[in-house]
Order: structure tokens, then C-alpha cells, then sequence
């Protein structure tokens, strides 16, 4: 008797007609086969899928690089197909699901014609969380067969938890011509179901990381009353040895993974990492919040990391303990045969030759990028010199504080602290990003990203903002919520705190706020640090410079309260009236 996940499988390869199909197992020796097919057989354009790099500085290490028009994820061509258009929200691509479904099987039919079709059984979460999930992916890349070992916990062992329930979640992925044309990433959250054709990157691909743990599971997360969100958890321990444990929510590219790995520069604090980029968000026995990071590894920005900004992630690149790493579109180094970005002549000079990351002769040029911008590392968080001993603790960590941070170079102060956790979700609903700072100086172009999940909700998000508020008032003692700013800048445009290790300095704060160590001082729009509980010991910042780390600019606000309106209106009557009262009373408090 064929259980359900072979009947799924089965009529996909109907529909896909790959040559043959393969279970995959998730052991070292299998990615080693499929790393060799990678270099040997398997094309993408003119390059083999995979390229060897030198073990002897980068152990495990293989290079890919991608179609070029395929390098990052695609907003545009993402769709959430929820019953109603209502459903999906504003924020989100939308299609009626049966008509969906007719195009994309079009698009599919024999698609893995002359390739293999791959099976991954995977968990997010550690097998045995009561959180975590199984799933299935069916893909005919190497490259994200090979991801999927990395970024979750890929076995066999799956099938049989499965045994033959119809309880897992499913996603069918095909390269197809990797025309941008064809490519669709598309959700059907009432059938825990993702088909995703035409692209082999990142979020596009590994079906596991934003297309599941957020945007399918965050519809889940509604229904049974937890949360799963773009943020990372980690663990501070202070001098005396005691650990809090945090989680934060940054947009894409705004400093999650450089967080989640910090080096503090002040003496004897640590920092622990479970998490850079998703976290489960459950209830435990006690009414305390606790997060897990369903994943396992990191999909890191290649770009900027070095040992002087980031040390730990430098290590973990380098370690030899969990194979296989990937580089996805970074440049390489011909002469030593590794890989090579924009930032590391931080640490080295930069060298002479360069392969660029479409594998040509680099030509020094103002302003060419010889690494993609976005190019990335795929690397076991096992390798982590800092991973928390509670990184597979089932039951996760009770979080004491929720941070929320982007880039604003005028608004949100260096660190502020909402009032309660209702005005705690009125921040996070209306956090905005600049897309650049030089950008933003000009024109002041503002993304409204509100709790980083704009493009990961999978729903409307006046629902999610209503889910939020709900969640805070099944606790007496909820986790204080902070916004943070690394990035307010001088009437230069330049960037006014250090940020990267001296971030421990904001955190600081934030643990004697938790623990009820200090007070702070009350402004129209939240609590700031009384300038003495700031340990700003050994930075050479002005009091100038301090000053305007906190500057409440009222023209600033004028425009962000008229942005803010314009951004809640397009959610109708949907919109929580709780947000409307907060809105009006940061107004009243403004003076606007
Ligand atoms: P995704 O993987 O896309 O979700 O990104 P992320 O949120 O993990 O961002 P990441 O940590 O990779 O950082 C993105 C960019 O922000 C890099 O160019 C970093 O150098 C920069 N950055 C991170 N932290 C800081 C900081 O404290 N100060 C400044 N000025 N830049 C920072
Ligand atoms: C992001 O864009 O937030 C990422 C990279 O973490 S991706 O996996 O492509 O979504
Ligand atoms: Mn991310």
C-alpha cells in the first residue's frame, strides 16, 4: 500500500515527467554525490552547477553560480493564493487558487523531462519540538537538494513520522527554463501547499525558509494562536552569568545575521545565537512566550562580512565540522581559489586578479561589484562558535524582549522603548525602511515594512497586526518591546553609531529595563535611556552626537504621521480600531 507522501510524490512526477526519482537522505555521502553532479553533468547556463573551492582555507566549500537574472528573491512574481482576494490582503500578490493551479500546471507539465526529480523529507524544527513541522520537497536542483541538507534537518526518518498520515506540508519546486517569464512562487496556504517554477534561488527555492516558515506558517500560526516571524533569537549573558534571551525583527538586508552573531565589545558580556532570520513563537505552560529557530543553517549576505565587522560568522565560514558550505554569486580569488566579496579588504588587500560572480575577468571599475550585492553563504549553524547550548532545546527559550529595528536616518531614536505592548504593535505596524541612506537623505523614500514581514505574511496583515494584539493580551507580564536604529545619520549623511559590536551597548540598556534596573525618560513617542544608564564608555561620540542619536524632529514626524495614515488606510475597515487610537494619541502627544 503506497502511503500519502508516495501518492504525492507520485502524481507530481505524473505532471513533471521527471527520467528518474531519487529519495534523498540527507547524509554527508549523498551531498557529496550530488556536489560531484553539481561539477561534472549539471549545467546552469554555461557553468557547471558546482565548483570546487580550496579546502585547505575553506573547508567543505563549493561555489555556485546562478542564472544571472535569477539572484535574489522576486516580490513581484511571489503570489499567496487565499480563497478571497480579502484574505490575502493588500500586501500580498493574489490569485484565485483553481485558476492558479490550471496555469501552473501548464508550466509544470514535463518539466523534469531528462532531469531527476528529488525528494526531500526535512523537519523545521528540531524532530523532536512539539513545534516543529514535517515536510516534503520535490526539486530537480542539485543546488537546492544540496541547500536543503544545510538550512534544515533532512532524513529519511521523516518518512516514517509521516507514516501515512496526510499531515505535511508540500512543495514542489522545478528550475523549468529559469525564465523570468515563467516564474511563479506561488502559495496555497489552505493546502499547506507551495509550487514554486523558474527560479533555483534562495527564497525563490528553499521551500523550507520564507515560502513555509513564514508565509504558510504564519497563516497556521493564526489559526492556532502562536506566531512565526522574520527575527532572530538570541541569548545575552551578562557579567554574572545570567542569560536573556531576545528576539529581533529587521527588514531583509537591515542586520539580522550580523545581531545574531555578534562579538560584544564590552567586557564579559556574551552573546549566544540560536536564530538569524525565522523564529516560531509559541505559548508554554507558564503563559511565557518561547521562540525555536526552525532552521538549521544560515542564508547569509556574503557582501560586508569580515573578522572586523563580523568574527564569528568569519569562523563559522571556515569551520570544518558540517559539510557541506555553499557561495552562491561571490566573486573568486583565482590564485588562492576562494572565495572573495566587497568588505573583506577590510582584513586583506584586495586581491590583484578577480573572477567576477558570473565568472569573468573582474575589470576595476568605480562603482562594479566584482561579488553580487546580494550574493550569499549557505553554511551550518552547527558551525557557529556561538550557537546557544539551547539551540536544540524542543521547548525553545522564553523571550524577555522583542526588538524592532530598520533604517531610518531621521525618526526613530538610537533605542526607544514602547510604553506597553499594545503601543509596542503600533510601533512594529508602522515601521518603515529606507532603501538607501544616501537614497533616503534625498528624497526620503520610505518602505513601510511593518514587523519586517510585509513580504512574508501570509495573509492580510490588519489580521496579523489584530493577531499580535490578541496574543498580548493572554499574558500579565508580555516581553517589553523595543525599536532600535543603528542607522540615523549627521547632516552629513554619515552614519552616527558605530552599530555592528558596540550594539551590545543598546542591548545593555535594554536587559536593565527588563530586569527593572533603571528607569528612562518619557517622550511623546516612547522611553529613551536617561543619558547616564547608556554605557557609552571608550566611544568617542560627541554630546552632540549623542544629542542627535535622539532627537525627536517634529518635521520629521509631521511626515511620518501623514505616511502612516496613507499606509493604514489601505486596510479599510479591517484595520484594528486600536491602531487608530494609538495613531491618534502619538498625534496628541506630538502636538501634530
Ligand atoms: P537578510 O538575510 O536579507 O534577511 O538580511 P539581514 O537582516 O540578516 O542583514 P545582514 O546582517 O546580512 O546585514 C545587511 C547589511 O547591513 C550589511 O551590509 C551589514 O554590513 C549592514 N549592517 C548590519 N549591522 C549593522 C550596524 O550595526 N551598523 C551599520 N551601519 N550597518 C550594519
Ligand atoms: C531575505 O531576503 O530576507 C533573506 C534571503 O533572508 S531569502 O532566503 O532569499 O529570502
Ligand atoms: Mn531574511
Amino acid at each position: 500500500m503506497a502511503t500519502e507522501v508516495e501518492k504525492w510524490v507520485e502524481e507530481q512526477a505524473k505532471l513533471t515527467k521527471p527520467d528518474k526519482i531519487y529519495w534523498c537522505n540527507g547524509s554527508d555521502e549523498e551531498a557529496q554525490e550530488l556536489l560531484k553532479i553539481g561539477m561534472t553533468t549539471e549545467k546552469i547556463g554555461k557553468h557547471n552547477t558546482f565548483y570546487e573551492l580550496n579546502h585547505k582555507l575553506y573547508p567543505n566549500a563549493y561555489l555556485h553560480r546562478s542564472h544571472p537574472s535569477d539572484v535574489a528573491r522576486v516580490e513581484h512574481l511571489t503570489f499567496v493564493n487565499q480563497p478571497t482576494k480579502e484574505i490575502a490582503g493588500p500586501n500580498n500578490n493574489w490569485m484565485e487558487p483553481n485558476q492558479a493551479k490550471t496555469m501552473l500546471h501548464k508550466l509544470f507539465d514535463g518539466c523534469m523531462k531528462g532531469r531527476t526529480m528529488y525528494v526531500l523529507p526535512y523537519t523545521m524544527g528540531h524532530p523532536d519540538s512539539p513545534f516543529a513541522k514535517n515536510c516534503i520537497q520535490l526539486t530537480d536542483s542539485v543546488y537546492v537538494a544540496v541547500s536543503m541538507k544545510i538550512m534544515t534537518r533532512m532524513s529519511k526518518t521523516v518518512l516514517d513520522k509521516i507514516g501515512n498520515s496526510d499531515n505535511f506540508v508540500k512543495g514542489l519546486h522545478s528550475i523549468g527554463e529559469l525564465d523570468p517569464k515563467k516564474r511563479f512562487i506561488m502559495h496555497f496556504p489552505q493546502e499547506s501547499l507551495v509550487m514554486s517554477i523558474g527560479s533555483g534561488y534562495g527564497g525563490n527555492a528553499l521551500l523550507g525558509k520564507k515560502c513555509f516558515s513564514l508565509r504558510i506558517a504564519s497563516q497556521l500560526a493564526l489559526k492556532e494562536n502562536w506566531l512565526a516571524e522574520h527575527m532572530i533569537i538570541a541569548g545575552i549573558e551578562e557579567p554574572d552569568g545570567n542569560i536573556t534571551y531576545i528576539t529581533g525583527a529587521f527588514p531583509s538586508a537591515c542586520g539580522k545575521t550580523n545581531l545574531a552573531m555578534m562579538s560584544p565589545s564590552l567586557a564579559n558580556y556574551k552573546l549566544w545565537t540560536i536564530g538569524d532570520d525565522i523564529a516560531w513563537i509559541n505559548f508554554g505552560k507558564d503563559k511565557k512566550l518561547y521562540a525555536i529557530n526552525p532552521e538549521s543553517g544560515f542564508f547569509g549576505v556574503a557582501p560586508d562580512t569580515s573578522y572586523k565587522t563580523n568574527p564569528n560568522m568569519m569562523e563559522t565560514l571556515k569551520s570544518d565540522k558540517f559539510f557541506p558550505t555553499l557561495f552562491t554569486n561571490t566573486a573568486l580569488d583565482p590564485e588562492t581559489n576562494t572565495p572573495w566579496w566587497e568588505g573583506m579588504e577590510r582584513d586583506n588587500p584586495i586581491p590583484k586578479r578577480l573572477i567576477d560572480w558570473q565568472g569573468n575577468e573582474f575589470v576595476f571599475e568605480k562603482g562594479r561589484k566584482a561579488a553580487h550585492p546580494n550574493s550569499r553563504f549557505t553554511v551550518s549553524i552547527y558551525n557557529a562558535p556561538t550557537l546557544s547550548k539551547e539551540f536544540d532545546n524542543p521547548a525553545g527559550v522564553p523571550i524577555s524582549a522583542i526588538l524592532f529595528g530598520s533604517r531610518r536616518s531621521r525618526t526613530i531614536p538610537l533605542v526607544l522603548e514602547s510604553f506597553d505592548w499594545n503601543h509596542g504593535v503600533f510601533c512594529a505596524a508602522t515601521m518603515g525602511s529606507e532603501t538607501t541612506a544616501a537614497a533616503a537623505l534625498e528624497v526620503g523614500v520610505i518602505r513601510r515594512d511593518p514587523f519586517a514581514m510585509l513580504p512574508f505574511c501570509g495573509y492580510n496583515m490588519a489580521d496579523y497586526f489584530a493577531h499580535w494584539l490578541n496574543i498580548g493580551s493572554q499574558m500579565p507580564n508580555p516581553p517589553k518591546i523595543f525599536m532600535v536604529n543603528w542607522f540615523r545619520v549627521d547632516e552629513n549623511g554619515k552614519f552616527l553609531w558605530p552599530g555592528f559590536r558596540e550594539n551590545i551597548r543598546v542591548i545593555k540598556w535594554i536587559l536593565d529595563r527588563v530586569h527593572g534596573r533603571v528607569g528612562a525618560k518619557e517622550t511623546p513617542i516612547g522611553l529613551i535611556p536617561n543619558q547616564e544608564d547608556l554605557d557609552l564608555s571608550g566611544l568617542t561620540l560627541s554630546q552632540a552626537e549623542i544629542d542627535r542619536l535622539f532627537k525627536i524632529d517634529t518635521t520629521a514626524w509631521q511626515r511620518e504621521i501623514a505616511e502612516v495614515k496613507d499606509f493604514f488606510e489601505q486596510f479599510g475597515d479591517r484595520l484594528p480600531e486600536e491602531l487608530w487610537k494609538q495613531y491618534n494619541s502619538l498625534k496628541k502627544r506630538l502636538g501634530i
